[in-house]
């Protein structure tokens, strides 16, 4: 046995996240053409803001622009559930937030793994939204007895996965080589194999009682169905994928263009039909085709506190109740407009989104306050620091998901036959119990990275703790 040093989770997710990349973009050649398409456009959004390319640069985040920013996977089983989480712990991946996608009728509930750590998001901002699928949810109970018995007879893991998993539990982690062995046994947990494991009976009759069961239990594993990189300019990405015949989801889900971003923004093109084979009993074989494959991209905002999701939400609701826009795009620009005309009511400009306590920001210490560290003509309070210029404030940026978004991306990759009425509501409980663990609360730790932020730049001026602030965490 070797004595090699071992290496850092942040490395592992890093290793994993690229091989994925590579993996996806072999396998759907057109996620390839969008990851060249934005880049192109990022190139353009850069030479056209030099303060935007500047900034970027000074935060390291230049290098990591074509660095995937997510991907998603479903899969039907606690068991299942349980064992990603432990691998993607691993990875320095913990589930942050409980998504309940049943309301906006898809038959999931998911969480986010995701780095938590300011540092280990820079150094690899990769996450994975992972849903589990609830056969609670399929009326037909001889269906929901079938789907379950076909999910049992499946391991996803390959056996070396698993002892890789195994050995970095008991030693507490893995050198350079088992790193790279376990990141490419882990990739392959999620490829692509096109032979269903049912006859094509059951696999059309899941189909019917809705696409994303199928999608779930009739493969031999949980195939990664989307990545999703970085757009610095979503709408011209958007517009550039129609012009390019990469058939475009209808909308950008979450908010409006806005000066100051906020929150989350995605679009994709729609998932494409690839050939299947479906095996029958007695041996038979029929081609099929099924779409579950996408490519996506994302810009990213600041996080909101509760005070102002609940605005998001209540803007988002009033425009999706005025205007539902149709999977097919008809209404597109009718809902682009009705969104944009909501949203007035969300102040744009970064004074009144702290005043307002809508958005969570990062304090840190300026060169010039730095200077001024410990002399008694130093301002006591934040607002005093701020305005003298000894302390700086940037957004902190949203690392997570939204809902109702991600119930868009789903349908518009089910089609509007992926659309259900499902009379259950959430099920967090059983959600944890399956994952193993609670999931971490993403308002808490935005707090948390606000709070330690003021409390980091009082230390570093020399000041004594910052007194208790009313309402500080905008609840
Ligand atoms: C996940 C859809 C959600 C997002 O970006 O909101 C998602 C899925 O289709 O499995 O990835
Ligand atoms: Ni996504």
């Amino acid at each position: 046995m070797t004595n090699a040093p071992f290496v850092s989770a942040d490395a592992i997710r890093a290793m994993f996240s690229g091989a994925m990349s590579d993996m996806y973009k072999s396998e759907v050649p057109q996620y390839a053409a969008l990851s060249e398409l934005v880049a192109d456009i990022n190139r353009e959004a850069l030479a056209k803001d030099p303060e935007l390319a500047m900034r970027l640069k000074q935060a390291g985040d230049l290098d990591r622009l074509g660095v995937e920013r997510h991907g998603a996977i479903r899969v039907g089983t606690p068991e299942e559930l349980s064992t990603i989480r432990r691998l993607f712990a691993v990875m320095g991946m913990a589930p942050v937030g409980y998504y309940d996608l049943s309301t906006a009728g898809v038959p999931v509930h998911s969480t986010a793994f995701r780095p938590v750590g300011d540092e280990a998001l820079r150094r690899n901002p990769f996450r994975i939204f992972a849903s589990l699928l609830r056969l609670d949810l399929i009326d037909d109970s001889e269906l929901r007895r079938e789907a379950a018995a076909i999910l049992a007879r499946r391991n996803i893991f390959t056996l070396r996965c698993l002892e890789l998993l195994a050995m970095f539990e008991g030693r507490g982690g893995l050198d350079e080589a088992q790193a790279r062995e376990f990141a490419s046994e882990a990739v392959a947990t999620f490829r692509w194999r096109n032979e269903a494991t049912v006859p094509a009976e059951v696999y059309y009759n899941l189909r019917k009682a809705h696409p994303l069961i199928a999608d779930v239990v009739c493969f031999k594993g949980p195939h990664i169905n989307h990545l999703t990189l970085q757009a610095l300019d979503i709408d011209a990405v958007q517009l550039a994928m129609s012009t390019r015949n990469m058939n475009p989801k209808a909308i950008i889900e979450g908010p409006p263009r806005r000066k100051r971003a906020i929150l989350l923004r995605q679009t994709s093109f729609k998932a494409l039909p690839e050939p299947i084979v479906l095996k029958g009993a007695d041996g038979s074989i029929e081609a099929g085709a099924h779409s579950a494959r996408f490519g996506e991209v994302e810009q990213r905002g600041v996080a909101l506190t509760a005070k102002g999701r609940a605005l998001y939400d209540h803007l988002l609701a009033a425009a999706n109740d005025s205007v539902r826009a149709a999977s097919e795009g008809s209404n597109g620009a009718a809902y682009a407009e009705e969104l944009r005309r909501q949203f007035e009511a969300f102040p744009d400009d970064e004074t009144a989104l702290r005043d307002e306590e809508l958005a969570f920001f990062r304090y840190s210490p300026t060169a010039d306050g730095l200077r001024h560290a410990g002399a008694p003509s130093l301002p006591r309070e934040m607002a005093g620091l701020v305005q003298a210029g000894y302390v700086r404030i940037d957004p902190i940026i949203y690392e997570d998901f939204l809902p109702v978004s991600a119930a868009g991306i789903f349908q518009s990759n089910l089609g509007d036959a992926g659309q259900r009425n499902f009379a259950a509501g959430a099920n967090r409980e059983a959600f944890e119990a399956a994952l193993g663990i609670a999931v971490l609360d993403e308002l808490e730790l935005y707090a948390e990275a606000e709070a330690r932020s003021r409390a980091a730049s009082f230390k570093a001026l020399g000041l004594d703790a910052e007194p208790e602030r009313q309402g500080a965490t905008g609840q």
